[in-house]
């Protein structure tokens, strides 16, 4: 039977992008800084004017922008799939949309960079992905959350979702290829007829494409975490973590407080062992580039991948153990185990207790080596456990071994 989510669940981690007008800003306007982390949210917290923002788009021309090297990016740090921010809270398209002239087109730069991306993730291999902003809307008298322009006790969503979510939508759904995914986001108290109405609008359109649980009303094909929250054991539905680098999605030069590349694989990997999906964002500056530390880090994770990428494309969760594994957690690959040691032990006998499926071979998987093994009963527990010799640790990060198992994997209950 067809599965359409099957390649968001094999893929496990894409690329956010958050680019736009706020990126010109980099969180301070008039000289003074914007009171949030993000920098995307600028409008709305400093409460700019719509005609002074609009100004920006005055002079957007972001001519350091390269569609190839940021999908070559995407590609070489290991995601699989990338999702551009079409339109974010403050209503501008970064794409050719003919719904309004508040879109890329009329900048200076005046590209469509959709296009390019389009183009770029075809020759990449690298499935594209939408997001879209469907309840807020800061440019628009009707869409939601400019009240310092606008009288909100004047506003008609419904004109507004039919005057311009639903044709941008079309638009992005009919003229830029397969789209594997429409991420929709805040739809706060959008009626949940509406967004019953985007999703159909969505799949009559393109029927294989995926919706995020954003769009609210449990009406997606998967749930969203909360921003850069990691669940604390796996959830039976697919789901996906939007993850932040620093601490804002758009542009901001003066947060330099980055993520490590350990804490990116180790999130990468937590997530994979509690079946989810990580979504790393990078947020270009106003030249188009991708800040540099962003791309060191994403190298960096890039590499670990591509040593123990088996790990994580088309792996999942493991069932639970009765006790915390507190050097790591396991991966799953149908009868494959994939033991990732993210705090490897200064001892090298390790237990694992309550594993019952018989095991054929332990080897650690970028070298291949064998890795001795031994399986013990413990009649104070009623208990079997598996103990390993570990092996001399091949990533500094995150070594990872690989156990092939008899048959499907069992763990014990926990006595509960
Ligand atoms: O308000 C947005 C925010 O700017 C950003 O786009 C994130 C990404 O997940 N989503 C919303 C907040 O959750």
């Amino acid at each position: 039977m067809h599965d359409k989510m099957k390649w968001f669940r094999d893929a496990r981690f894409g690329m956010f992008i958050h680019w736009g007008l706020y990126s010109m800003l980099g969180g301070h306007y008039n000289g003074k800084e914007t009171p949030d982390a993000v920098g995307e949210w600028i409008m709305r917290h400093m409460r700019i004017p719509l005609a002074e923002y609009k100004k920006l788009a005055g002079s957007f021309d972001p001519v350091r922008w390269d569609a190839e090297a940021v999908v070559r990016l995407c590609r070489d740090s290991g995601m699989k799939y990338l999702t551009f921010t079409t339109k974010h809270h403050d209503g501008f398209a970064m794409y050719d949309s003919k719904v309004s002239d508040y879109t890329i087109m009329h900048t200076p730069f005046g590209r469509d960079i959709l296009k390019e991306l389009q183009y770029w993730c075809g020759e990449y291999g690298i499935t594209l992905c939408l997001y879209y902003s469907q309840m807020q809307d800061w440019e628009d008298p009707d869409g939601d959350g400019n009240d310092w322009d606008f009288d909100p006790s004047k506003k008609n969503f419904e004109a507004y979702f039919r005057r311009k979510v639903c044709p941008q939508v079309t638009e992005l759904l009919q003229n830029y290829g397969p789209i594997g995914m429409m991420w929709f986001d805040t739809p706060y108290d959008m009626p949940e007829a509406l967004c019953r109405e985007l999703r159909e609008l969505v799949l009559s359109l393109q029927p294989d494409c995926i919706i995020n649980g954003r769009i609210g009303y449990g009406l997606g094909d998967y749930l969203c975490t909360g921003d850069n929250c990691m669940p604390t054991r796996p959830w039976k539905t697919a789901w996906e973590l939007p993850m932040t680098l620093n601490h804002t999605w758009g542009y901001r030069p003066d947060d330099t407080d980055w993520k490590s590349p350990s804490a990116v694989i180790e999130a990468l990997s937590q997530a994979v062992s509690m079946g989810g999906n990580l979504l790393l964002n990078i947020g270009p500056d106003p030249l188009g580039q991708v800040p540099e530390e962003s791309v060191r880090i994403l190298r960096e994770v890039g590499s670990w991948l591509e040593d123990f990428g088996e790990s994580i494309y088309g792996a999942g969760a493991s069932p639970e153990f009765p006790y915390c594994l507190p050097w790591g957690g396991f991966t799953m690959k149908d009868n494959t185990l994939y033991m990732h040691l993210l705090r490897y032990p200064a001892r090298r006998e390790l237990a694992v207790y309550g594993f019952l499926t018989e095991v054929r071979s332990i080897r650690e998987l970028r070298t291949g080596k064998d890795v001795p093994f031994s399986v013990f009963y413990d009649p104070a527990r009623n208990e079997k456990r598996l103990n390993l010799i570990l092996p001399d640790p091949t990533s500094v990060v995150d070594t990872v071994l690989k156990i092939e198992l008899a048959g499907p994997m069992r763990t014990a209950d926990a006595p509960v």
